[in-house]
């Protein structure tokens, strides 16, 4: 694994859902020593610091169908300009959440700084509901519509361009919690999924392995890997918001991670939905940092 210049970038944000507590995710993963155990494996890290979110915002009650909209437009703005600032000092950016609304920023200031980038979204979820389709009004369940250019124009013209990401770029590993609305868009726009049906069925070597051949045979010139620490069974990460039974195991994660080191195919990354209030101790801000060691070459030396 070739030696990274670093940038890790804190997105304290909690506006994209309804649980208090996930905008300490990034503070957690610092804690769980995130920064250490990448300078451990001879990478130069540089801790940028937090997006500035106005914690004492309460928020904007008025619109169920797009909760907190202003203060998710204003973090992805401030979030893309710092992603698409650390690309550009050739640095390797390393986005730690909050909840997954937060990828409509990294995505932003990530997808303009390539000719056709791909994207691998590790979850339970899909991701991909609009105020339309969606059962909850909450943003950090539209980061992929968004991305591929479906939603409010306010979210989906965020560092203004649209769309970010081309549907079949994109891989979706781990989802088994789709609604009606995702499932439709899935089919309509052809988005690679390897639900934990297939993870079953084909085991994670395979699953990878056709995940990152469906990629090259794309002709990405980048992938951003967003891992959403829900995509793993609660058993091992309880301390997320929305946590769904059935999920990727922890061995299985760190295989998926050392194929990806391997693989030299990563330019980006975010490790999302940290829940410190939900979790038992700092379990799943744990469990992050170790896939951040595999993901970034631990295993492999
Ligand atoms: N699909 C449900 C919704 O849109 O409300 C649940 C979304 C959970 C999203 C988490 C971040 O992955
Ligand atoms: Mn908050
Ligand atoms: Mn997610
Ligand atoms: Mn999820």
């Amino acid at each position: 694994m070739n030696k990274l210049e670093m940038s890790i970038i804190g997105v304290p944000m909690d506006f994209g859902q309804n649980r208090r507590g996930v905008d300490m995710g990034p503070s957690a993963m610092r804690y769980a020593g995130a920064i250490q155990r990448l300078e451990a494996l001879g990478h130069e890290v540089k801790d940028e610091g937090d997006i500035a979110i106005d914690q004492t915002a309460t928020g904007d009650e008025t619109n169920t169908k797009l909760r907190n909209l202003p203060e998710v437009i204003e973090t992805s703005t401030k979030l893309a300009d710092k992603v698409s600032e650390v690309l550009s000092n050739k640095r390797f950016p390393l986005v730690l959440g909050g909840d997954h609304s937060i990828a409509i920023g990294t995505l932003a200031g990530l997808a303009k700084n390539y000719e056709n980038l791909g994207v691998i979204w590790y979850d339970a979820h899909a991701d991909m509901n609009t105020e339309e389709t969606s059962p909850s009004g909450n943003i950090h369940g539209m980061p992929l519509a968004v991305s591929m250019g479906l939603g409010h124009d306010k979210l989906v013209n965020i560092h203004g361009y649209a769309p970010k990401v081309k549907p079949e770029n994109i891989v979706i590993i781990g989802a088994r919690s789709v609604d009606p609305g995702e499932r439709d868009l899935i089919k309509e726009k052809g988005v690679k999924v390897f639900t934990m049906h297939e993870i079953d069925k084909l085991g994670m070597t395979e699953v990878m392995n056709q995940a990152m051949w469906y990629l090259r045979d794309r002709e990405v010139d980048g992938v951003h890997l967003s891992l959403d620490l829900d995509g793993l069974d609660p058993l091992y990460t309880p301390g997320v918001g929305t946590p769904v039974p059935g999920g990727i195991s922890y061995r299985e994660s760190h295989l998926a991670m050392e194929m990806l080191a391997s693989s030299n195919l990563i330019t980006s990354a975010e490790f999302v939905e940290v829940n410190p209030i939900l979790d038992e101790k700092n379990k799943t801000a744990d469990v992050a940092v170790a896939l951040m060691g595999s993901l970034f070459g631990e295993s492999l030396v």
